[in-house]
């Protein structure tokens, strides 16, 4: 089997997402980067269209309107009538009881096929006791430990990000240690990842397979990235030239990445 990468960049599969306001430009030139078709569709009269035809569908409440959780439901199970995966990014759950209940809400009435988040995000979904600063969350549990804690409630394979990242399916785990400090100093890395996870799945419907992929592929372009220059503003374009430029080949030369079970 190709590498999951040369597989998008093949494929250009069409992501459709619901997402925050802060980042959509971002997201939108990091998926064409890394290959893929984007589209951002919010209305309750047509997400269940666009949808019905997408690769993958993000959903993202970052700037959460009471209409957009609406739509975004609707999205996401006009998605599982057709196998469609689905993400979401619990973007400042915790900080809010609006954030928190959407997202479980959305839980409940999407079969996801992953939620990613930092650990403050799923600490709160899964409530775990933590600290949520706006958007940025805190939490002391150990990652993979959190991970497998929120899979047991929800059912649903979970990765978290920060420093070192996770992705456990209920049965096994990778971390991946790759990335770059300067990503926290961009806004919307985060939400770019989530819809690059998006982008991985809609072409192997392996999760554990796709997030390793995306997670090491998006941790080694920002290696290369940071090469480049010191400064944030840079380092914004720098990272989507190498979302653009890095290779599968580059990708398993670099990557950082141990499994754990669960012991
Ligand atoms: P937060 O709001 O906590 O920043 P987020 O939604 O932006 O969360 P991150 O956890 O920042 O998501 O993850 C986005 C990307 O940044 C991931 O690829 C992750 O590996 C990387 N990353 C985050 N912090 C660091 C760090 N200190 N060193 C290296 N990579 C990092
Ligand atoms: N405020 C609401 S959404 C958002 C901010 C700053 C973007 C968050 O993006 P990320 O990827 O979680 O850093
Ligand atoms: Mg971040
Ligand atoms: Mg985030």
């Amino acid at each position: 089997m190709g590498h999951l990468l040369d597989k998008v960049r093949e494929n250009e599969p069409l992501i459709h997402n619901i997402t925050n306001k802060v980042v959509t430009n971002f997201t939108a030139n990091g998926l064409y980067a890394v290959g893929a078709a984007p589209v951002m569709a919010n209305a309750i009269e047509e997400v269940e269209e666009m949808a019905s035809i997408a690769g993958a569908v993000i959903l993202n409440i970052g700037t959460l309107t009471t209409e957009q959780v609406e739509a975004m439901v609707l999205a996401g199970k006009s998605a599982n009538k057709n196998g469609t995966p689905v993400v979401l990014d619990p973007v400042g759950a915790g900080a809010t009881s609006m954030r928190t209940k959407a997202a479980h809400r959305i839980i409940e009435e999407v079969e996801l096929s992953l939620i990613r988040g930092n650990s403050g995000e799923i600490a709160a979904l899964s409530g775990v006791e933590t600290e949520v600063k706006g958007v940025d969350g805190i939490s002391e549990l150990a990652k993979e430990e959190l991970a497998k804690q929120a899979f047991n409630q929800w059912k649903v394979p979970i990765v978290i990000t920060g420093p070192e990242d996770v992705v456990w399916d209920g049965k096994e785990g990778i971390s991946i240690f790759n990335g770059h400090p300067l990503l926290t100093k961009v806004t919307g890395a985060g939400c770019l990842l989530s819809s690059v996870i998006g982008a991985f799945l809609a072409v192997e419907k392996n999760v554990l397979q796709a997030a390793e992929s995306a997670l090491s592929f998006y941790g080694v372009a920002a290696e290369r990235a940071a090469k480049k220059t010191s400064l944030p503003g840079s380092f914004q374009i720098e990272f989507l030239n190498s979302l653009y430029d890095t290779t599968s080949e580059i990708v398993e030369e670099n990557k950082r990445v141990s499994p754990f079970t669960e012991a």
